[in-house]
């Protein structure tokens, strides 16, 4: 068995244990031995900056999630594309409103600022999140901006605009960059609306980094992180003839679009590779994150004489809450309640514990199911989070 040490102590203070469960009592009397490694990881390193522009990556090491840490520290926040290393591209200051519109309009990036209002926290995940990166392209922050609402308040919008494109700088980049900006998303109104999606100037109190999108990013909450274009300049109003944008096409498939949709088809994007997905930007299905949960570490304890493990996880996603979770440590085991578990916001994670006696040494591979009837759990129910481990 291999037992890394711990990076950081208890996940909860007793108090917060005594409250949360009978079982988690425990552990005020216990001694934490180590963790036990997930298999199948380590392919990216964690908690490090690598590669740059495009290929530029952090993901979050997990593992340490606790009370204390739910909100990610900006140098930690996951990264999916740095900056752009094209020494040509140039941070916006101002944004511009255009297509489907009386006159264009500039908003000066300082002025946004200045109007920015405290957001709440938000948690964001790539759709191309994968285990080799310990699942850690996700992060939670506590976002300022200006909802994207108010900024089309300021815009006559022609009667045939439908949708709106929202666009960032790093479409100069790359070869052959389309007629349309690449690194964009179309949203209808209501989406814009009833998500509460908001252009960020910071996050957790300080202006964004430059690879989190200096100076201005969109944060679509609820949505996978995708949708939420970095360094944004351009808000165009466009109809329903908008084609698909290189970014949804990219994820078509992890966010779950039809694949027999209305003129579905393969072509050539200007990052290389083909994509898939419907060719207009109207077949699209909002980008939403589904409920969805895993264990993020399996705690190993000496406990009144025995060995027991606490395995701790998180719940993140949906737009609803849920009572009862369920989990199981092997496909032939059966599913049984996480203990300590109380779920009461959707907009970021929820840490879980549960204690375990394992039957016996053995692979073990965790799985995590959400019974409540309507609930959608379409990544849970494919197996996407499961994390094996061995004793
Ligand atoms: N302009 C622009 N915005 C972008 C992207 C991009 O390539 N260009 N990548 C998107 C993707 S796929 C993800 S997962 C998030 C990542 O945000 P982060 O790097 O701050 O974590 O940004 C999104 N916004
Ligand atoms: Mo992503």
């Amino acid at each position: 068995m291999l037992l890394a040490s711990p990076s950081r102590p208890l996940p909860f203070t007793p108090g917060q244990a005594r409250s949360a469960s009978q079982g988690s009592d425990i552990f005020a009397d216990g001694k934490l031995l180590g963790t036990v490694p997930f298999q199948r990881e380590g392919e990216v390193p964690l908690n490090a900056v690598i590669g740059s522009g495009n290929d530029g990556r952090l993901a979050l090491d997990l593992s340490t999630l606790g009370l204390d840490s739910l909100i990610t520290p900006n140098e930690t926040f996951f990264i999916r594309t740095r900056y752009p290393d094209d020494p040509s591209v140039v941070a916006p200051r101002n944004i511009v409103v255009r297509g489907l519109v009386e006159a264009p309009l500039e908003l000066p990036v300082d002025e946004l600022a200045s109007k920015a209002a405290p957001m709440g926290v938000h948690l964001l995940e790539c759709a191309g999140n994968f285990q080799g990166a310990g699942f850690g392209l996700m992060s939670a922050a506590e976002w300022t901006g200006v909802p994207v609402t108010h900024v089309l308040k300021g815009a006559e919008i022609l009667p045939r605009a439908t949708r709106v494109l929202i666009s960032g700088i790093d479409r100069f980049t790359g070869a052959g960059a389309g007629s349309l900006p690449a690194t964009s998303w179309v949203f209808t109104f209501e989406e814009i609306e009833a998500s509460g999606a908001f252009l960020a100037t910071e996050m957790n109190g300080v202006p964004l980094t430059k690879d989190q999108g200096y100076p201005i990013r969109l944060v679509v909450p609820g949505w996978y992180a995708c949708a939420c274009i970095k360094w944004v300049d351009q808000i165009v109003l466009v109809d329903d003839t908008a084609p698909n944008t290189d970014l949804m096409s990219e994820y078509a498939g992890p966010t779950y679009q039809d694949a027999h949709g209305p003129l579905d088809y393969l072509f050539a994007s200007s990052r290389g590779g083909g994509r898939f997905g419907p060719r207009l930007a109207k077949d699209f299905k909002p980008a939403t994150v589904d409920l969805a949960a895993m264990p993020v570490r399996i705690e190993k304890w000496f406990v009144r004489g025995e060995i027991v493990y606490r395995v701790v996880g998180i719940l993140w996603g949906g737009d609803r809450t849920i009572r009862k979770l369920s989990m199981r440590f092997h496909p032939e085991l059966p599913y049984e309640p996480v203990q300590d578990f109380d779920h009461i916001t959707n907009a970021t994670w929820t840490l879980w514990s549960h204690v375990w006696r394992p039957p016996s040494a053995a692979d073990y591979e965790i799985q995590l199911r959400i019974d409540e009837p309507g609930i959608m759990t379409r990544r849970l129910d494919d197996g996407f989070y499961v994390r094996t481990f061995a004793l």
